[in-house]
């Protein structure tokens, strides 16, 4: 980012799909709370705990090379708990965290449900008090608003990341979920540029990576096609087994063993007995 390149992010929620995301060339793996709470199939509703997040994100940051940007939905609770959680991820080498400035607790995004904001000056104090919370330099705190979410308009969006940008966030996310890319737009063409925007185009997959840079965003999330992915190839592999009667016809579809031994590095824990 410092170099003005775009950053890609791809979502994640294990340390066999973080590792996947870094073989394929992302720049860095988001520990996405939707794909966390699936992968226990529960729902991405402040049902699980910090701790839960944190382990998650965790064996997510040892078995990589690259960043990962943490979800921390609301931050878990009031001020305090916001202290504890940057103690908590920084102690445990996580590069960065995103909070966002709804109420605990919070509905994902996309769920028709309300979705209430935090007052502006109080979110920003929470960033304040995460930000000393700090201990090292190179911990990260992103700042997401969910105004456009919650049916406020860019403008508004605009103000808070700026009063957030003022708190002492690092970057501002920005998250839509239009079809189109047009609020998306909006928001950088008036963003001022104080800090790097990070966009999350789940709803608007038309809109590429470059063209997103083009309009100003720094960080580009690919925040849950893995899973979704994974819950295909699932789908298509156990069915085809049940059906056939035999794993034959899906051989050709999946990976060998191999691969998963390579995966397990396996044969760098081999020779630590040799
Ligand atoms: C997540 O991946 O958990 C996110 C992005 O926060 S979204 O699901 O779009 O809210
Ligand atoms: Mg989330």
């Amino acid at each position: 980012m410092a170099e003005g390149e775009l950053v890609r992010v791809a979502g994640a929620h294990d340390a066999l799909g973080a590792t996947v995301a870094q073989q394929a060339g992302f720049q860095a793996v988001w520990a996405s709370s939707f794909e966390v709470s699936a992968s226990r199939c529960l729902p991405d509703a402040s049902v699980l705990t910090m701790t839960e997040y944190l382990a998650a994100a965790a064996a997510m940051q040892k078995a990589i090379d690259i960043p990962v940007v943490a979800d921390v939905d609301t931050g878990y609770g009031n001020a305090l708990n916001i202290a504890h959680m940057v103690h908590e991820y920084e102690a445990a080498g996580i590069t960065a965290v995103c909070m966002e400035d709804k109420v605990f607790p919070k509905v994902n995004s996309f769920a028709a449900a309300s979705h209430d904001l935090l007052p502006t000056e109080e979110f920003a104090r929470r960033i304040r008090t995460a930000k000393a919370a700090q201990r090292g330099e190179d911990f990260y705190f992103i700042a997401r608003t969910e105004a456009l979410i919650s049916g406020l308009t860019v403008q508004e969006a605009l103000e808070r990341c700026a009063a957030y940008a003022d708190a002492g966030a690092d970057a501002v996310l920005i998250h839509s979920k239009r079809r189109d890319e047009q609020e998306i737009a909006e928001f950088l063409a008036g963003w001022d540029g104080r800090r790097p925007v990070v966009i999350v185009p789940t709803t608007y997959p038309q809109l590429s990576a470059t063209d997103a840079h083009k309009h100003g965003a720094s960080v580009v999330i690919y925040a849950n096609q893995g899973l979704r992915a994974t819950v295909q190839a699932l789908r298509d592999t156990f069915s085809a087994i049940v059906q056939d009667g035999t794993s034959l016809g899906v051989e050709d579809g999946i990976v060998p063993v191999s691969d998963i031994f390579a995966l397990q590095r396996l044969d760098d824990w081999l020779a630590l007995e040799a």
